[in-house]
């Protein structure tokens, strides 16, 4: 029997290759790997013996010879494969051990040059491991460290690995150089700054880990992180108390973590279920908790809350007294994670790049049945380069115009349709989800009456996530005592609603800027 082997990484390559040799196996090997075999004492031919020709060209011809090939390719059950390997005097390779170059490592790199990522792009490497794929029949092909144990086990038991084997090695390799085509793909598509929607939408994630059960517990699930640099993002969250996250954990404290990247003052957004439940920016972190705190009480209850400030000692001795499923913060002072971790269940997570958002051309993938949709994150809150319209007689004061931003940051993030009211940066009351905008608006007001006070929205205002097509949106605001409201427009009804506006006093913007989220 014999093997080739030729491993960028090298881990565990040594104890294989002897227990290998131990086997009576023959090895041929590639010059680092050559190297590494004979330093460690293990007997092995080098790949230029085997061929008769150098490795050339920095090493970018090394193991490209027909020999190889040839030798990999030939169907043993076929009598003219083997006549004609005997012919051109080619021996059989009956194992193809190898991992490629390190492409993604490289591309991880800071500050890589596309010269160093294009020279990491492996050729000899997949066209071995195809080649030995093919063949999956006749020649065992390793590209996993994991899995050296496996063939080993095999091999003393019975002499050869078994064809149930070689055939999940198979499958294993065309994963393997797929996923590497499509990092390099990526890769190059991000270089060109091409934006496009490919033709063919290939994408490169790799898995973080196996979750107990999906969004709900007959439902399997696991984890995948976006190859390439990703901050700000869950997946680079360094869990330092609690459980692992649930699949709902990890989706709900997404959306709470896009809506918090929206402020840069101090704050504390609350959500549950992929809604914000609380809202509140203030001067100091204390504040802004008490305020989303305060917004709902009752909602927040089992929530995850994220803080976009270091928590200190004080917030977390407020934070231990609710509870809550998830804490996510850019630091913790010493005595504060002290305070959290008390509580064993809670899943404290330190996100250092909190604030920073994703890419304006970042995809948003929704998958649908017999396909997926997918288009650009929804970036921005305002239309560049455009003054925002008062539309009504009525201008709003600037506490108005500040709270009619904070609500519509807000309301953003929550699911369509909704409305959010907010005064003095806090929300007050979150209509998210609704089929009708008026269930949504109303549901925002009595969320406000019963959770804070029945006088809670005189003075408040109102944003909307979409038009309104009807003016009972406005009347019911006006009886809630709202004074603005902010809003996209667009109706063929707006003017309705402007001139209700009018008529009770209230200002009006219109944004031109829809936010819908499903
Ligand atoms: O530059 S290559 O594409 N040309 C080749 O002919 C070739 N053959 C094997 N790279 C090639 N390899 C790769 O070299 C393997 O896939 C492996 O990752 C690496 C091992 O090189 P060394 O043994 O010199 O460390």
């Amino acid at each position: 029997m014999r093997a080739i082997i030729s491993v960028s990484d090298k881990t565990g390559i040594v104890e294989f290759a002897k227990e290998l040799k131990n086997l009576g196996v023959d090895i041929i090997s590639t010059g680092g790997t050559y190297k590494k075999l004979k330093e460690e004492g293990v007997e092995a031919v080098e790949i230029s013996d085997l061929t008769g020709f150098p490795e050339c060209l920095d090493g970018r011809v090394k193991t490209l010879h027909p020999i190889v090939h040839a030798g990999i390719l030939a169907m043993r059950s076929n009598e003219e494969h083997m006549k004609q390997l005997k012919d051109l005097k080619i021996d059989t390779i009956d194992m193809v051990v190898v991992n490629l170059y390190p492409f993604k490592k490289t591309i991880l790199k800071d500050n890589v040059t596309r010269k160093e990522a294009v020279e990491n792009i492996d050729i000899g490497g997949p066209t071995m491991l195809r080649a030995a794929a093919k063949n999956y029949q006749d020649v065992a092909v390793v590209t996993d460290p994991a899995d050296y144990t496996k063939v080993l086990e095999e091999l003393k038991e019975n002499k050869e690995v078994s064809l149930d084997t070689k055939f999940y090695l198979m499958q294993k390799v065309f994963m393997h150089t797929s996923n590497y085509d499509t990092m390099i793909a990526d890769y190059l598509k991000k270089e060109r700054n091409d934006n496009a929607f490919p033709e063919t939408l290939t994408l490169t994630f790799e898995k973080v880990e196996d979750m107990r059960y999906g969004e709900n517990p007959h439902q399997r699930a696991a984890f995948y992180r976006e190859i390439g640099k990703k901050k700000g993002s869950l997946v680079d969250a360094e869990q330092l108390n609690g459980k692992q996250l649930s699949f709902n954990n990890i989706n709900d404290t997404n959306g709470a973590l896009e809506l918090l990247k929206e402020f840069d003052e101090p704050t504390v957004v609350a959500c549950k279920h992929g809604n914000p439940c609380g809202v509140g920016s203030a001067d100091t972190i204390e504040e802004a908790y008490e305020k989303a705190y305060k917004a709902d009480k009752v909602s927040i209850f089992g929530g995850i809350v994220v803080i976009n400030r270091e928590v200190t000692k004080a917030l977390a001795q407020k934070l231990k007294e609710v509870f809550l499923e998830i804490i996510v913060a850019p630091s913790y002072e010493a005595e504060a994670l002290e305070i959290l971790k008390e509580k064993k269940n809670l899943r404290v997570l330190k996100l250092d790049d909190i604030s920073v958002k994703q890419d304006e051309n970042a995809f948003d993938i929704k998958k649908v049945n017999g396909g997926m949709i997918v288009q650009t994150i929804d970036s921005k809150l305002l239309p560049e380069d455009e003054e925002i319209k008062v539309v009504t007689k009525k201008q709003p004061t600037k506490e108005e115009m500040e709270d009619m931003l904070f609500a519509l940051k807000v309301v953003k993030f929550a699911k369509s349709n909704g409305i959010a009211l907010a005064k003095d940066k806090q929300s007050i009351g979150i209509g998210p989800g609704q089929v009708s905008r008026i269930w949504a608006a109303k549901q925002s007001m009595d969320h406000a009456h019963e959770l804070i006070g029945e006088d809670i929205t005189k003075g408040a205002v109102m944003a909307s996530d979409a038009f309104f097509p009807f003016s009972d949106v406005v009347e019911a605001a006006h009886k809630a005592g709202i004074t603005a409201i902010i809003q996209p427009g667009g109706s063929n009804r707006d003017q309705d609603s402007i001139d209700k506006c009018d008529e009770y006093g209230m200002s009006m913007i219109f944004t031109g800027m829809r936010h819908f989220k499903h």
